[in-house]
């Protein structure tokens, strides 16, 4: 007996992801760089469907029905080389690799290049949701050519998360456009769980909650329009008691944010493509500031508002407006990288599917990205979600509170970094006129970079250090 696919690289995702196919009636090719890994799969989960363990590289691939399809899921970077240079000898034309890990998208648009002149279909493919969700369903996001999606989709779908009895996964577009978005996903991520983070930290210290009040309006919340996986998982995480000292778990866990790295991807990547996602980039810096406790120690007399006090009743509902407009925003930010990744790139990438294969299996899955699909189905070319007449009439409702969320934040000294950031981002894109002017004004008078005018065409420049008249630049 062949097997219909095979997986490389069994530590949790790789394992559960072979599982999660096996028990889908799909017949499973399985090895690992280190065969003990195989052989533990095996012995424990082999009753759950049919498993083709292999030793050898060799032995792997001559057990899967052509075309291949062999699946990575190991540490991204080097070892997905390391891998590819093994098995890709081994392989023949229309052969297909698939790249499960969190990998650059510039590095699958350079391995893809490179397998294609050999003839081998190279699919990156992003994967959300963590072990629960490669076991279980996860939302999936392959890249690479058409023709591959044709024999790898059916499988994909198969055990991928369904919403409403649609898979949650798509053919995202060429080459590098799956690893792309799933990047921007979790960049999304980043906002999101930072935004939900200023929330607690403002009922804590502005209203005065305890984590476990906190954790019922989180409850609350998760029954209405923010209904999502994170708010859920929120409420369980502030409702917890550390079992050693009694004190709420959030109290006992030390307040500095780690990163893997996709967050900074996706603000690195949006700086090169002159995508503005303030959103984005604050929750990474949010993170990276509660990691600099040298800098905090060092700060921390560092004088602050004299004013001090209670934010006031109806604080809590405050909260959820700001949170669900700075929650637009973020998103807005996201989808807009999308866009112009995609526009950069030519990946022709369709933003509705995205949301609709984001609403189950991924980290922010949500209730929330049915709207985001209704939008681009009502405008597939919107520039911004933010014009969507859902959207518009909920930032509207929610503008007042919003203000006075960050304006409570700003003078009690409580950071605000994400929701002054979507603030602002919303008020400039409304602005008649921003202060870019004054900033091309100084840009002339250093520097000579000219500047174009509102009443006529071309570029300017103003002789600053002689008479003051101004030539056409
Ligand atoms: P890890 O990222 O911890 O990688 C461990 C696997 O990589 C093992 O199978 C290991 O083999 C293999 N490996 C390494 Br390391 N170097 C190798 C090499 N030179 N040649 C062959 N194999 C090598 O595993 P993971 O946490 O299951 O994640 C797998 C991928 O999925 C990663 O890219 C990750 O970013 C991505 N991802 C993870 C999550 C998550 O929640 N964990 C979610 C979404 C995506 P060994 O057993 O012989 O050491």
């Amino acid at each position: 007996q062949k097997a219909r696919i095979g997986v490389t690289g069994l530590a949790v995702m790789g394992r559960n992801l072979a599982r999660n196919l096996a028990r889908h009636g799909h017949p499973v090719a399985v090895h690992n760089r280190t065969a003990t890994r195989t052989k533990a799969l095996v012995d424990q989960f082999g009753a759950e469907g049919t498993f083709l363990p292999a030793e050898t590289p060799e032995q792997f691939v001559s057990s899967l029905e052509r075309p291949r399809r062999l699946v990575i899921m190991v540490k991204a970077g080097g070892p997905t080389d390391a891998v590819i240079n093994e098995f890709a000898p081994l392989l023949e034309p229309g052969d297909m690799i698939v790249d499960g890990g969190n990998a650059n998208f510039a590095d699958t648009r350079r391995r893809e290049s490179a397998l294609r002149e050999r003839g081998l279909h190279f699919v990156g493919t992003g994967i959300s949701g963590g072990e629960e969700g490669a076991l279980h369903g996860p939302s999936i996001m392959p890249g690479g050519s058409a023709e591959s999606y044709e024999a790898l989709g059916p499988l994909l779908e198969d055990i991928s998360a369904k919403v409403d009895g649609t898979p949650c996964c798509t053919h995202v577009g060429p080459d590098g456009a799956g690893h792309f978005v799933k990047m921007v996903h979790n960049g999304i991520e980043y906002a999101d769980m930072q935004l939900i983070a200023e929330s607690y930290d403002l009922l804590r210290h502005a209203a005065g909650l305890a984590p476990a009040e906190i954790a019922e309006v989180f409850r609350t919340w998760n029954t209405g329009r923010l209904e999502s996986y994170l708010i859920e998982i929120t409420a369980e995480v502030l409702a917890h008691t550390d079992a050693s000292t009694g004190k709420p778990f959030v109290d006992v866990v030390l307040d500095q944010a780690e990163q893997k790295g996709t967050g900074r991807w996706t603000v690195q990547t949006a700086l090169d493509l002159g995508v503005p996602v303030g959103g984005i980039a604050e929750a990474v810096f949010a993170r990276s500031v509660s990691g600099h406790a040298a800098l905090r120690e060092a700060s921390r007399n560092l004088p602050g508002p004299s004013r001090t006090g209670d934010a006031g009743s109806g604080f809590a509902d405050a909260v959820e407006r700001a949170l669900y407009a700075s929650k637009i925003v973020a998103y807005a930010q996201g989808f807009h990288q999308i866009q112009a990744g995609s526009a950069e790139y030519g990946w022709n990438i369709d933003l509705g599917a995205m949301a609709t294969i984001w609403r189950g299996g991924c980290i922010i899955r949500a209730r929330f990205l049915d709207r985001i699909r209704a939008a681009y189905e009502a405008d597939p070319e919107t520039p911004t979600l933010l014009t969507d007449a859902h959207f518009t009439e909920a930032l509207g409702e929610a503008q007042d509170a919003w203000r006075e969320v960050v304006s409570v934040a700003a003078r009690l000294g409580i950071p605000a970094p994400g929701f002054a950031t979507a603030l602002s981002y919303y008020d400039s894109l409304r602005a008649d006129r921003l202060p870019a002017a004054l900033t091309q004004g100084q840009r002339d008078y250093f520097g000579a970079h000219t500047y174009r005018r509102v009443d006529r065409e071309g570029s300017f420049h103003t002789l600053w250090g002689a008479d003051r008249t101004e030539v056409t630049g």
